[in-house]
C-alpha cells in the first residue's frame, strides 16, 4: 500500500517543515492577531489542533470552523486554510467570498491549485503531498508547520516521529471491534483525526471525544473487546474508569495500564501526541488490512470533494 510509505516518511516531512517555517513567517499570523483557521475533513482537525494550541500559547484568539461553517460576517485578522489539494468546493469558495475582507493564506500540497491562486498568500507543502486518498502526512505536516512557527522543537517532535513508523502497535486490530479516541484542548483534534483514519481506511466503527466529556454519555459504549485511546494529558481516573468497564486502554503515558509509545521512547516520555497519531494511522492501515480492504482504494471517497 503506498500508503505505508507516505506514513513512513512523516519524519523527514516534519523535520523540512521546521525547515521552512522561518522562512514563511511573513505569511503566518503575528502575535496579537485574531485568527480563523478552516479546512474540511482530516484538514478541519489539524485547523482545530492548531487553533486550540495557539491559544493556549497566549498568541492570540484563534478559531478554527470547517470551512462550510464559516460565520459570515465575523470579522478576522488573517484567514489560514489547509487544503491538500487546494480544489475542496467549500475552501474555494470561502476563499472567494472573503477575497479583500481578510488577508488569507491557503497551506496546500499542490502548488497550483484554486485555492492558491484565490488567497493572498500561500504557504507550499509540495514534499508532503501524497498519492493516497486517505490524508496521513500532508496532514501531520501542515500541523507541524505551524507548530514550528509557535516555536514548538519539531526536530524532538521528528524524533518522536521516528519511533512511531517502526514502533510495535500497542494492540493486534484483529482483537477489537470498535474504538473510541480522546483528547484534552490541542489533541481533541488529533483524537478526531485517528478516528476518521479508521472509519476511512478501514471501514471501522470508530468515535472521538474531548476526555473528559467521554464520561458524560459515550463511555457507555466501552466494553470488552472495544479500545478506548487517549492523545496527551488525561483527565484523573480516567484509566481507572476505562479499565472498570473491560475496554482496553492504551495512552502514552500511563504506568499501570497499557502503555505505548513510552514504553518505547524511554528517555524521551512523554513523547509528543503527533507521534500517537501515527501509531493511530499505522493501527487504521492494520485494521484495514486485517478486514481485507485495501487502504489505498477507500470505499465512496475521492481525493478532494469538488461539488
Ligand atoms: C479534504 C478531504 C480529505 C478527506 C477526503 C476528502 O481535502 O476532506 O481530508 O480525506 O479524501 O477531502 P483537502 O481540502 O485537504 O484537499
Amino acid at each position: 500500500a503506498y500508503v505505508d510509505a507516505e506514513i513512513a516518511s512523516q519524519p523527514d516531512c516534519w523535520r523540512e517543515a521546521a525547515h521552512l517555517a522561518p522562512t514563511v513567517t511573513d505569511r503566518l499570523p503575528r502575535p496579537g492577531e485574531r485568527v480563523a483557521v478552516v479546512g474540511c475533513g482530516t484538514s478541519w482537525f489539524m485547523a482545530a489542533a492548531y487553533a486550540a494550541r495557539r491559544e493556549a500559547a497566549g498568541q492570540g484568539e484563534t478559531d478554527a470552523f470547517q470551512a462550510s461553517e464559516f460565520p459570515a460576517g465575523r470579522r478576522y485578522d488573517r484567514l489560514i486554510a489547509i487544503t491538500r489539494s487546494g480544489t475542496t468546493t467549500e475552501v474555494t469558495e470561502l476563499l472567494a467570498a472573503l477575497d479583500g475582507q481578510v488577508r488569507t493564506t491557503v497551506i496546500a500540497g499542490d502548488p497550483d491549485s484554486p485555492a492558491t491562486r484565490i488567497a493572498d498568500d500561500a504557504v507550499l507543502l509540495p514534499f508532503a503531498d501524497e498519492r493516497s486518498v486517505v490524508q496521513t502526512r500532508f496532514a501531520t505536516t501542515a500541523l507541524a508547520l505551524l507548530r514550528a512557527h509557535l516555536g514548538d522543537n519539531v526536530s524532538a517532535l521528528a524524533a518522536d516521529a521516528e519511533v512511531a513508523v517502526r514502533a510495535p502497535l500497542p494492540l493486534d486490530p484483529t482483537r477489537v471491534e470498535q474504538a473510541t479516541f480522546l483528547g484534552r484542548g490541542w489533541t481533541v483534534g488529533l483524537a478526531q483525526e485517528a478516528a476518521l483514519k479508521c472509519r476511512e481506511a478501514a471501514l471501522f466503527w470508530a468515535e472521538a471525544y474531548p476526555a473528559m466529556d467521554y464520561r458524560h454519555g459515550p463511555i457507555s459504549i466501552a466494553a470488552p473487546g472495544r479500545l478506548v485511546w487517549a492523545f496527551g494529558e488525561i483527565p484523573d481516573g480516567l484509566a481507572e474508569d476505562v479499565a472498570a468497564t473491560g475496554a482496553a486502554f492504551v495512552h502514552s503515558r500511563t504506568n499501570g495500564c497499557r502503555t505505548v509509545l513510552g514504553r518505547w521512547a524511554a528517555g524521551r516520555n512523554p513523547v509528543d501526541p503527533m507521534a500517537d497519531l501515527i501509531l493511530a494511522q499505522r493501527f487504521a492501515v492494520a485494521l484495514a488490512t486485517s478486514r481485507g480492504l485495501d487502504p489505498d482504494a477507500p470505499r465512496h471517497l475521492s481525493r478532494s470533494v469538488v461539488l
